[in-house]
């Protein structure tokens, strides 16, 4: 029997060389054409063109690469039968914590403004900002929302949390559902979105919800592009209300050279680099998920299909 991977991007291609450190007795494919289609029992991808789940009759699981599994569940084709799993690394969230950190420090100490006096060697003290004036609203709470949820709080700020269902948060104040999302939106000084993209969360961010921000707020997108709506960000900040926005993922990736996003003054792009599994560890966990769906085991971190995460 075999598998097939898929190396789309680099980082699967750093997943691809793991597992065959990992598992050197394995057949590894990774040309869907010359893959022998009844010996495939698994698939490793971030993302999957339409024509190839279907020509593997014996396929077991397929897997994603990374934590978000939207990509791949948009194959048109993927056969509903087979499970599909997702890469969760615990590092991956606490370095999702240390991206978000830095981001909502370089705004909160306003290292852009002490940067550009270094350049005209100015001496100004400003007097400091209270953390209690930039409460945190962190959207989500899953692998890599409870962790910014953890260290931001530790960083001394007021933290509030917004989750699809009601549930108990330690230490942060919590809100459910859209009835409460104008509400916790209204006490995030700085937002942060770690949603997963799903039917429910596309264009969640739009220009009513960024309408519901205090003024001068802040936004960080660590999730997926197409959860905020672009223009309506940068019209908000265009407009004063908004005071700029760190994003790191879009709603095209890579980000095409001519998008506005990256010149914009009050907007700082990454390429999509806040944090990703760390190779060795999704390669581990594809390998016990091989052994599981062998044995007829249950998956590790299995998609809830219906739910998109
Ligand atoms: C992702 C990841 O899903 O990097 O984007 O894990």
């Amino acid at each position: 029997m075999a598998v097939l991977v898929l190396p789309t991007s680099p980082f699967v291609e750093r997943q691809l060389v793991a597992l065959r450190a990992a598992a050197p007795g394995e057949r590894i494919f990774i040309d869907p054409a010359s893959a022998p289609p009844d010996e495939i029992e698994a698939i490793l991808a971030f993302r999957m063109a339409p024509g190839i789940a279907p020509r593997f009759p014996a396929l077991r699981f397929i897997a994603c690469a990374g934590a978000g599994a939207d990509d791949l569940l948009a194959t048109p084709d993927l056969p509903v039968h087979v499970p599909v799993s997702r890469a969760i690394d615990p590092q991956q969230g606490a370095r999702m914590a240390q991206y978000v950190a830095l981001m909502a420090l370089r705004h909160f100490r306003e290292l852009p403004r002490l940067e550009a006096q270094q350049r005209e060697a100015r001496w100004r003290r400003p007097p400091p900002e209270s953390e209690t004036d930039f409460p945190v609203g962190v959207m989500g709470f899953g692998s890599i929302g409870a962790p910014i949820v953890d260290v931001m709080s530790r960083l001394g700020f007021p933290v509030s949390v917004w989750t699809r269902t009601a549930r108990p948060i330690e230490g942060a104040a919590a809100f459910a559902g859209p009835d409460a999302l104008a509400a916790f939106l209204a006490r995030s000084k700085i937002l942060v979105c770690a949603l997963p993209l799903t039917a429910a969360t596309q264009g969640l961010l739009d220009t009513k919800a960024l309408r519901c921000l205090p003024r001068g707020a802040h936004v960080i997108n660590v999730s997926r592009g197409r959860v905020l709506r672009e223009a309506d960000l940068v019209a908000a900040i265009d407009a004063g209300r908004i005071d700029g926005a760190t994003l790191d993922v879009f709603e095209t990736e890579p980000l095409p050279e001519d998008s506005p996003l990256w010149r914009h003054p009050k907007i700082l792009c990454t390429p999509h680099i806040a944090a990703e599994p760390r190779a060795e560890v999704a390669a581990a966990l594809f390998v016990e998920n091989l052994r599981r769906a062998r044995n007829g085991l249950p998956l590790v971190n299995q998609v809830d299909r219906a739910r998109g995460y």
